[in-house]
């Protein structure tokens, strides 16, 4: 693919920023400043950079909760994402959802869902509600090899085909559900397989290069724009780090990591590639690099001088309040 300088940089920049945010976030959770779950996303960068490259203002996303780097690919404010983790006011749900429910709604930005599978039929619900309104907007779905186990998954991509709504089903493949391989829990190991069950054109790319990623997305975008139906799109991927924080990883074999750290390691690749190509030079990379580290040092600090919510807001927003103003 061509590539022009202006947009290599920024994948590279974005692709960085996601990578350092969580190194921070490991930093700062292991000295408790964050708590709850944090599922990184170290590893599986250029899905979320070549994806959302793809995607229009007018789209919407909806994602599990391995979600900071589809937040931040998304143009999320990385301060409130820090703050949000930090359970601080200032996050982006105010403190209330932390790491596993970023929200935006300006950004279409509609979660963050920690139940595994459980965005999808909210996904085709979204998709349905645009073929209805008429608009051109499509949905990114993403969710991860195990959630393609889950009923939900079914319902959600036959209800999809049936209908043609403007889906695109984005499986990031990282090869492990918790601790258990794909082959241990799903009988087509081929996830964009299983998309054939509904008459859904299914095709695989590799995660860890943005280029593909985008170039599949695009295509997948058309089809789904274009009032074609929804389209299930696999990268195949690999997490560089645990599920979750303290995960010991008796699952896998360092070699097995070491293998994908070494030769797939997304941003390194995609460095190598642009150096190669001359398309960026070493001081366009150094330059972005120390900018997207003071960015962090910056987010971090924000979520550290940021107040925690209020006591008396504890009630806030569970459920609508009434008209005499009480919750
Ligand atoms: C319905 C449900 N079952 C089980 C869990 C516990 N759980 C959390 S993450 C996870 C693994 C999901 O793996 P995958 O879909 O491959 O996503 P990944 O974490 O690899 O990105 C499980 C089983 C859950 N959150 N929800
Ligand atoms: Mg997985």
């Amino acid at each position: 693919m061509l590539l022009d300088s202006h947009t290599a940089r920024a994948w590279y920049r974005q692709m960085r920023l996601i990578r350092v945010f969580e190194e921070r976030a490991a930093q700062e959770y292991a000295k408790g400043h964050i708590g709850g779950f944090c599922h990184l996303y170290i590893g599986q960068e250029a899905v979320a950079v070549g994806a959302f490259a793809a995607l229009q203002p007018q789209d919407h996303i909806i994602t599990h909760y391995r979600e900071h780097g589809h937040a931040i690919a998304r143009g999320m404010d990385i301060n409130g994402v820090m703050a949000e983790l930090f359970g601080k006011a200032t996050g982006v749900t105010g403190g209330r959802g932390g790491s596993m429910h970023l929200v935006d709604k300006d950004l279409h930005f509609w979660g963050g869902h920690a139940i595994v599978g459980g965005h999808l039929p909210i996904a085709t619900g979204i998709a349905f509600g645009l073929k209805q309104q008429g608009g051109d907007g499509v949905v990114l779905c993403i969710f991860g090899d195990g959630a393609s186990n889950i009923g939900m998954f079914h319902e959600s991509l036959n209800l999809a085909a049936v209908w043609k709504l403007p889906v695109i089903f984005l499986c990031e493949n990282n090869r492990y559900g918790m601790g258990t391989a794909v082959a241990r829990a799903s009988a087509v190991t081929n996830i964009r397989d299983k998309a054939q069950a509904y008459n859904i054109p299914g095709t695989d790319v590799d995660g860890q290069d943005p280029e593909a990623v985008y170039e599949t997305m695009q295509n997948a975008v058309s089809h789904a724009r274009a009032g074609k139906g929804p389209v299930l799109v696999e990268a195949e991927t690999y997490r560089f780090v645990g599920h979750s924080m303290g995960d010991p990883e008796r699952y896998r074999t360092k070699e097995e990591r070491k293998e994908w750290q070494d030769h797939g390691d997304p941003i390194n690749r995609f460095r190598r590639s642009l150096e190669e190509r001359a398309i960026v030079t070493a001081e366009e990379f150094a330059g972005m690099d120390a900018e997207v580290d003071q960015q962090v040092e910056a987010a971090a600090r924000f979520a550290h001088e940021s107040p925690f919510p209020a006591g008396e807001t504890l009630h806030r927003h569970i459920y609508v309040e009434s008209a005499g103003g009480q919750p």
